[in-house]
Order: C-alpha cells, then structure tokens, then sequence
C-alpha cells in the first residue's frame, strides 16, 4: 500500500527512471549487437595474379586513394566468392567477353575469395591463365584466410581498386553484365548534373528487380524465398529505406568519389550490407539512380534461408538503431 502512494506521488520520478533504463538497457543491447569489421590480415592486402612468365605472385594491393588516372583503368569490377568453383565460369566468361570489347584493356576483375574452402582461388587462377589468357595485372584476386561474409568481401575489394568506377557482381552470373552500361550512363548523368567542375560529384547506381516481381522469374522461385522476399521488404520499409525498391540486387556500382565516402564507413559484413550502403549514401546525400536489369534465378544460392533471413532481420534493426543511438558514425572510419 505504502509502495503504491510512493509511486503515485512520485510517478514523474518513476516514469523518468523508468525512461533512462530504458533507453540505457536499449543502447547497451543495441552495442553488443553492433558489428565492427575485423581487421584484415596481412596476407589479405596482397593480391595474387599470375605474371607474364606465368607464374603465381603476390603483391601489395593498391589504395584506392593512390589511383587518380582516370584513363588507366575506367572499371573495376569486384566479385564476392565464397566456393564459387561452380558457377564463377559462366559470369567471368560473360563479363570479360564484354569488357574486352567495350574497354579493351580498360578494366580489371578483383576477385575476392572469402576463405572458400573448394580452391576457388586455385580455380580462378587456373582458368585466368588457361582461358582467358589475361594480362596478370586485369585480374586479381584478394584471398581471406577466414571467411568475413559478402560485405566484408565487397569492403576489402572496393577499399582497393584502381578503377575510376567500381561495381560490385555476384559471382553467380543471376545479372546479365553488359547491364553495366546503363548503370554508368546514369552515375555519368548524375556526374554531369553537377555545377562544381573541381571535384566529381558522388554517384551510386544499382541494379535493380523491382520490375520483374511479376514475371516468371521471381514466381518461379520457392514460395518460401518469396515470402521472405515480401517479409524483408516490409522490413526494410519500417526501417527506413523507402526511396528503393530492390535494396537486394547483386549489382551496384558506384563512382571513386562515392566509394571513398562510403565503404571505410561500412560496419556490416554479413548479406545485409546493401542496406547499410544505401543507408550511407542517403545520409551523405549522395544521389542514388535504381536502373532495371535483366536478371535470372541460378542456383547454388549460399543464403541459408531460414537462419541467413534471421540474421539479416536482426542485422537491419541492429544498423537502422545503431545510428539512430550514436553507436555507428557516418564521420568515423571503422
Ligand atoms: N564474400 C562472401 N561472399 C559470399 C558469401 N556467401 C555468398 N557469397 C557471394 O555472394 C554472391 C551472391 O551469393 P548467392 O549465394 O548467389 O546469393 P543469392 O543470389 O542472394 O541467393 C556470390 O557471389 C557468392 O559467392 C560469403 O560468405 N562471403
Ligand atoms: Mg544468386
């Protein structure tokens, strides 16, 4: 009884204790959930890459910083592969036919092992050399001795390409890659946009599915994966990304300006790093164009459905609350 009189007469006391655990409770789990990239290892800023004679050598990779002649290098395309020796073939055939023919000898394929444990960089290396024939320094490839995840796969890449833009693909083949074409008209278009002639205007453009939700393509797919799918995207529109329809796709690319500005500041390294990236690019205003490509379902997904749709839940309230409390920074490299 006495308790009870306590708490009326005292409820603006209560209610504001009450409100500080709370937000302090909130801070801390939100902390402990949050995610810091792990450092790289040694070995893993170093590429491998066969030389003119041949053979296998490593070197120091590049920064990102160091490269400013536009004209070397006019694309960089970096490619997440975690025991890819299935399906690598089909999309680097694919993708260097048309950059051959496009760019000549204007690109370079940063391939990112993530601690594949089927040889992928054995693989990969083998038909560079057989295949492809490749001048050694187009294709590299960035070996993790321990698996990171696909974010941090695509960071590591992106922190060290040469390119005056850089595009992330799966390795899976599901886009088709001359679609890159009409994602650099419109990160050109966004440039041009600009009336600051000194420096390059950031610019984002990423592939998109919204336009196919309809088509055979998606409906084809399990009913599981589509229900997720629907889940995910109702998620991702609570949590605050509402100008993008497809925050999901495998195929985004971005100029050097807006790579600087976004992946040293990219916490997540786990598959819902897009969201984080588009989160990024919001905060800095940086202009963001969706472009419709032609996509198609392969299989030999890595996503675990159930527990990978878990995580990735989990992850996006952890990323949207970690910068609404301070725990991560759009100013503060990580
Ligand atoms: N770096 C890295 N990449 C991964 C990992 N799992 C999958 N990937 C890559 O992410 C890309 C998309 O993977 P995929 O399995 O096709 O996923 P889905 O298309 O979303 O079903 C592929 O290039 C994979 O090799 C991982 O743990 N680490
Ligand atoms: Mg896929």
């Amino acid at each position: 009884m006495r308790a009870l009189r306590f708490l009326i007469e005292n409820k603006n006391t209560v209610f504001f204790t009450l409100l500080v655990a709370l937000v302090l409770s909130l801070y801390l789990l939100v902390y402990l959930f949050s995610h810091t990239p792990r450092p790289p290892y040694p070995e893993e800023l170093k590429y491998i890459a066969i030389d003119e004679k041949g053979h296998e050598v490593s070197r120091a990779l590049p920064n990102l910083n160091e490269h400013q002649d536009d004209e070397e290098i006019f694309l960089s395309v970096v490619i997440p592969s975690y025991n890819e020796t299935g399906r690598i073939l089909l999309m680097l055939t694919d993708a260097i036919s048309f950059l051959k023919e496009k760019y000549g000898s204007r690109w370079e394929i940063v391939i990112v092992d993530d601690g594949s444990t089927d040889n992928t960089t054995q693989y990969c290396l083998k038909i560079c050399k057989e295949q492809f024939k490749l001048n050694y320094e187009q294709f590299r490839i960035i070996k993790f001795s321990q698996n990171r995840g696909k974010g941090g796969a695509v960071r590591q890449g992106f922190l060290h390409i040469r390119g005056k833009y850089g595009l992330f693909a799966d390795a899976d083949g599901a886009s088709k890659f001359s679609d890159v074409e009409k994602l650099i008209d419109a990160t050109s278009k966004i440039e041009t946009s600009s009336t600051d002639l000194k420096t390059t205007k950031p610019a984002v453009a990423i592939g998109s599915r919204a336009h196919m939700v309809n088509t055979e393509a998606v409906i084809k797919r399990s009913m599981i994966r589509n229900c997720l799918m629907y889940g995910f995207h109702t998620l991702v529109f609570i949590f605050g990304i509402r100008s993008i329809k497809d925050t999901q796709c495998g195929f985004k690319l971005f100029n050097r300006a807006a790579i600087l500005k976004i992946f040293p500041y990219l916490h997540t390294e786990g598959w819902i790093f897009d969201v984080e990236i588009l989160i990024l690019a919001i905060r800095k205003r940086i202009q963001i164009e969706e472009i419709p490509i032609s996509w198609h379902e392969v299989d030999g997904s890595k996503m675990a459905l159930a527990i990978d749709s878990i995580k990735m839940a989990k992850d996006l309230v952890i990323i949207r609350m970690a910068y609404l409390l301070g725990i991560y920074r759009d100013n503060k490299k990580c």
